[in-house]
């Protein structure tokens, strides 16, 4: 799972990868995949995914973000079933890189349902590589974290003298607890010159259930439609993933256009008010991959257009009024009003995102040992996000969330990178990222009235506040970082990194306006609080420093590392709880209940370490056995305000047992999370208890036919994750304390799952 001492100057030589034909293959998935060899080094702190574990994770999650499970520093704030947000260090979301085919891609979502990891379905994913620590400024910037880079389907083709040949992989699986079920499908056109491959995939679940009940009756106020108590509402999704490449090489030299369309008509969140109930995304990129005589060229431009619709979904479904007959309950995903009744159609938001990116990259060979890597990157993203009139409150025009958002960002980077006597290697780069920001006027849906009393909104106060602010911002920011390692010997690498990351404001914190409750509530971050933009928001400057001692066998049959790290971030954009009366910062800490906050910048630390491990036990006539284990403790401090940073997983733990023999292989693994009691008060975050879970697995490779199967939580442990946020998946979530608080979003019980694949 580790990459470590890549050969640099051998890169270029492994840039096109040669696929013999399927007859010829052994090994029943495509075992090669083309890593672009022109991207930045695989330092200790890098971790990368290899086909079989990608294989072996799909069997049991439908999330690209999750195949990361398990990575040493990794964790993740839960969300949609095909959702979730990746954290490294206690830092996550849009704090991270995530790249995928070389795009920056946006969440166009004010509670960022659609991050760029969901745009993949797991089977469409060939590789994974993992920045956990620091990132070389070659890999990205915008971001403060660490990064996760992500590549769809890699170029093969045939052997020379080959002639045509075809490859594919057809795959299905299902899941007990959610009936989940899924099936995929790539096939590959390879010529020795130009190589075609399609892939699909379909996923769709319903509901998850808890190992136990974990909820009072919420009343939905839709007849006939009482969620069981160990149901967990709002965890049920549909999606449809298609993709489309074409490359053609010659001599050295590489061009690859892709396609890819998804469309999700439905994705449901246990821990947001709203649900999202239709996202497609169309993408199309270009890229030139080459070899030079100074070194290799890589240039990609891209595309991606993303509608994405939001209402209640079935779950959290209401009426207006009083119903003599109401609905029988309709079928998740059907329309909410059904013909003749008095009800309202919820309240639906649009988002458009429209993103266009481009990028040059070169690598230069000074030397054998050295080599430079520049780079110049543009990217242009528009937002438009509104409310369509629904009755009520809800009227009589269009609310807008973000009008005519724009969040420009230019950037140029060097890195150098050099080899000496074996055992240093150095890298060190800088990057400069202009990021100009703005958006247009806004109205509420009464923009003549700040409403009355208890009711007030504050429509035109906020909005005409808003209008009259000078709203563009042009953020310039320096990343620095730089690593050394030091291998003395064959069993001991040490490695230090140094980084200094800016990170400029999304458009939401940015630019959301209005400080009226039931609006702020649609600005949320899985907490289940409302969140208000801010206009003086400045960008984020995190200062890291990671350390790496990874001690070792010489053939690697057993290896510890232990990484410490400390990051403090300047103006990081937390939340303060606000008085939308008085338009002012509370002045008392409202307990025990949702709140309304805004983005404010203030100071934070983040702390901690992952200590990971693995060691082969026995090699016998019944095979191998081995053992792994991971352990991660990260703190996250306001040092404004003391309280604790929102989303911070607790201490926890993976230990692993394996056994393999030939085309089997299987393992226990036990999952061990502590209690969170770091919570961030000015969110009411909710405590969770720690809780155990065991893991079965097992996978079977019987020529070109791969089953894995398992058990996930196999005791059927009832346990609430400590970073799945606040529960709001089901009843009137439209009204900030319509919904109980204090309910912590509960992990699924014991699901069985098998899946097969197939090549050809
Ligand atoms: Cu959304």
């Amino acid at each position: 799972m580790h990459v470590r001492h890549r050969p640099l100057a051998a890169a270029v030589a492994a840039a096109f990868v040669i696929v013999p034909s399927a007859r010829a293959q052994t090994q029943t998935l495509p075992p090669v995949h083309v890593t672009a060899p022109r991207e930045a080094p695989a330092p200790a702190g890098a971790t990368a995914l290899t086909a079989g574990e990608i294989a072996a994770r799909r069997a049991s999650s439908s999330d690209t973000a999750r195949l990361l499970e398990g990575i040493p520093g990794l964790s993740f704030l839960f969300a949609g079933g095909i959702s979730s947000l990746p954290a490294m260090h206690g830092l996550a979301d849009d704090r991270l890189r995530l790249r995928v085919d070389g795009m920056d891609l946006v969440s166009s979502c004010p509670n960022h349902m659609n991050p760029p990891l969901s745009y993949l379905d797991p089977a469409q994913v060939s590789s994974v590589k993992v920045w956990s620590g620091v990132a070389p400024v070659s890999v990205g910037g915008d971001a403060i974290g660490g990064a996760v880079v992500v590549e769809s389907t890699a170029p093969a083709f045939s052997a020379p003298g080959e002639g045509m040949t075809t490859a594919g992989e057809i795959s299905t699986y299902y899941r007990s607890n959610n009936a989940a079920t899924g099936a995929s499908l790539s096939a590959s056109l390879r010529g020795e010159a130009m190589s075609l491959t399609y892939s699909g995939a379909a996923a769709r679940a319903d509901n998850s259930q808890a190992a136990g009940d974990f909820k009072p009756t919420i009343a939905t106020a839709r007849a006939g439609h009482t969620l069981p108590l160990d149901e967990i509402g709002s965890t049920a999704y549909r999606s449809r993933n298609h993709a489309l490449a074409f490359a053609a090489r010659s001599g050295e030299h590489l061009v690859e256009a892709k396609l890819g369309y998804q469309d999700i008509p439905e994705q449901l969140y246990p821990n947001q008010r709203m649900d999202m109930l239709d996202n497609t995304q169309k993408r199309g990129s270009l890229r030139y991959l080459g070899a030079m005589p100074w070194g290799s060229l890589d240039v990609r431009a891209w595309h991606e257009k993303v509608d994405h619709y939001m209402d209640f979904g079935a779950d959290k479904r209401f009426w207006y009024g009083a119903l003599s007959q109401p609905p029988a309950a309709p079928e998740i995903g059907s329309p909410c009003a059904p013909v003749g009744m008095t009800c309202a159609s919820g309240m639906p938001m649009y988002s458009e995102g429209t993103t266009t990116g481009a990028s040059a990259r070169a690598q230069v060979d000074m030397t054998p040992q050295d080599l430079l890597r520049v780079g110049v990157e543009a990217q242009r993203y528009r937002l438009d996000e509104w409310w369509p009139p629904s009755g009520g409150m809800m009227s009589p025009g269009t609310f807008d969330n973000v009008n005519d958002g724009r969040r420009d960002r230019d950037g140029v980077f060097v890195e150098w990178e050099g080899r000496r006597d074996k055992r240093w290697v150095l890298l060190a780069g800088a990057r400069y990222e202009r990021v100009r920001s703005n958006a247009g006027e806004v109205r509420g849906y009464d923009p003549t009235t700040n409403g009355m009393g208890m009711m007030a909104s504050y429509q035109k106060r906020d909005a005409d506040a808003f209008n009259a602010a000078n709203r563009e911002r042009t953020d310039g920011n320096w990343d620095a970082a730089a690593l050394v390692r030091y291998s003395p010997d064959e069993t001991l690498d040490l490695e230090a990194g140094l980084a200094r990351k800016v990170r400029s404001p999304n458009l939401y914190q940015r630019y959301t306006w209005s400080t009226w409750s039931m609006a702020a509530v649609m600005n949320t971050v899985g907490d289940g609080n409302g969140y208000i933009g801010n206009l003086s928001l400045e960008p984020e400057t995190a200062r890291t420093i990671t350390a790496t001692l990874d001690w070792h066998a010489a053939d690697r049959s057993w290896e510890l590392r232990f990484t410490p790290y400390l990051t403090q971030v300047a103006d990081y954009i937390d939340a303060i709880q606000w008085n939308a009366a008085t338009n002012a910062p509370a002045t008392t800490l409202a307990t025990g209940q949702f709140v309304v906050l805004k983005y404010v910048n203030q100071s934070a630390r983040l702390r901690g370490f992952d200590l990971s491990g693995k060691a082969l036990l026995a090699k016998t006539a019944m095979g191998e056995f081995g053992a792994s284990g991971t352990f991660a403790w990260v703190d996250g401090k306001n040092r404004d305000t003391g309280d604790d940073l929102y989303g911070i997983m607790p201490r926890n733990a993976r230990l692993a047992l394996t056994h393999a023999k030939g085309d089997w292989s299987g393992g226990i693994e036990v999952a061990l999370v502590a209690r969170k009691d770091g919570l961030s008060d000015a969110r009411n975050e909710i405590a969770t208890s720690g809780y155990g879970l065991v893991h079965l697995r097992g996978s079977w490779h019987i020529s070109r036919l791969r089953l894995d199967f398992g058990i996930e939580n196999a005791l059927d442990r009832f346990h609430r994750l400590p970073s799945g946020g606040a529960y709001v998946g089901q009843g009137s979530t439209m009204s900030m304390n319509g919904v109980p608080w204090g309910i912590a979003v509960p992990g699924p019980g014991r699901s069985m799952y098998a899946a097969a694949a197939y090549a050809f």
